[in-house]
């Protein structure tokens, strides 16, 4: 039985991927951090089939003890401050978890057992005030949040782990993608979020910050097949994730809105709160090296996703409200 480690299992992507590797027949160990409260919502329906350990990307030698214990044959480094927003107002620790937080686990990686393949998920915010439409894996880099430039480091340790210790490691430079399990501050589940509480009367009103910026946004449980073929591959490279589809987050509205009924316009309002001091206003992927190398496409549209954020949080909100 073939045993991998996800770090940053109970977020979004981490459910996703360790559902994907139980069925795989993988042994999935999950590493968490210790909480007052735990966090382990997302893993209710599968919890008892993973193992969960103790550690923190913080912690250099807890990390080292818990690859020691383990000795998977797989990690994947999903865990990090993934909220761009609180990047700004917690650049350092933004800098330790998600920049320095990837050496701390390759270093473990290196000392323990260099045979160990790992993956690092990256991100398009790498590219920012793009260079270049549609962004492929030879886009330059210029992030535009204290994020995006935490990600361009964890990007270059993993290809300069490669190159320096011929370490198996790849570095998905992955697009947005949501799901039901999104967090609620992420755009996609705000929207469909405060779609269900204004259609139960919860609230009236949805406060956002720019309706102009454009992303590509796929789902969640698409991309994290993508992850795992990455490290079934003969040779570690980096993969652009996407769909190769662009939507406006006013489009993202509109369609939220729409699917439930409603008019976004009589809800949606404008506050400065919500706008960046640094916009990423456009991203645009081009998979096709994912695509031909590891058979990989996405299967869920940006309708499709959207109408099931909605519907999921429809559901949940009805429930709370007892209809
Ligand atoms: P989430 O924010 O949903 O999950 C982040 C995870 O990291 C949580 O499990 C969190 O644990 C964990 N974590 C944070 N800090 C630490 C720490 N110090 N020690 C241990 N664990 C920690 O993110 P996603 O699932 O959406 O994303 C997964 C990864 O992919 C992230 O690295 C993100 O930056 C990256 N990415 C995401 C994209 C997307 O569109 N979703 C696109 C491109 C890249 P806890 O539950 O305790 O908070
Ligand atoms: P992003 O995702 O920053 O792309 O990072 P997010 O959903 O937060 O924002 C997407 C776009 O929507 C605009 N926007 C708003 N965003 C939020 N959160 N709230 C609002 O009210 C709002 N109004 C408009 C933003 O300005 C932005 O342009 C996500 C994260 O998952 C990262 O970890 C990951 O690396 C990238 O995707 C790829």
């Amino acid at each position: 039985m073939k045993k991998a480690l996800i770090t940053g299992v109970t977020g979004q992507d981490g459910s996703y991927l360790a559902e994907l590797l139980l069925e795989k027949g993988y042994e999935v160990h999950g590493m968490v951090r210790r909480a007052s409260t735990e966090t382990f919502e997302r893993l209710n329906t599968f919890k008892d089939k993973i193992v969960l350990h103790q550690a923190d990307l913080l912690d250099q030698l807890s990390i080292i003890g818990l690859i020691k214990d383990i000795r998977p044959v797989e990690v994947y480094n999903l865990a990090a401050q993934s909220f761009v927003p609180t990047s700004w107002s917690q650049p350092v620790l933004t800098g330790e978890f998600t920049a320095i937080g990837v050496t701390r686990m390759l270093e473990a990686i290196r000392l323990v057992d260099p045979a160990i393949r790992f993956y690092q998920a990256s991100s398009s915010e790498m590219f920012g005030k793009v260079r270049e439409t549609p962004q492929t894996e030879l886009t330059p880099f210029h992030p535009r949040s204290p994020y995006g430039v935490a990600k361009v480091y964890g990007h270059f340790i993993t290809v300069n782990y490669r190159e320096s210790y011929d370490i198996f490691a790849c570095s998905g430079i992955l697009f947005n993608h949501e799901s039901p399990r999104r967090g609620k501050e992420f755009v996609t589940r705000k929207v469909s979020d405060g779609v269900a509480r204004i259609k139960y009367g919860l609230a009236t009103e949805l406060r956002m910050g720019n309706l102009e910026a454009k992303r590509d946004w796929g789902f969640a449980g698409d991309y994290v097949e993508a992850m795992w073929r990455m490290l079934q591959q003969e040779e570690p490279k980096d993969y652009v994730i996407a769909t190769g589809k662009t939507h406006s987050v006013r489009e993202l509205v509109e369609i939220a809105f729409g699917s439930a009924g409603l008019n976004w316009e009589d809800h949606v309002v404008v506050d400065d709160r919500f706008v960046r001091p640094a916009e990423v206003d456009l991203l645009l992927g081009d998979a096709t090296q994912a695509n031909k190398e590891l058979g990989w496409e996405p299967k869920v549209s940006f309708q499709r996703l959207v109408e099931m954020m909605v519907e999921n949080d429809l559901k949940r909100v009805a429930q709370e409200v007892g209809q």
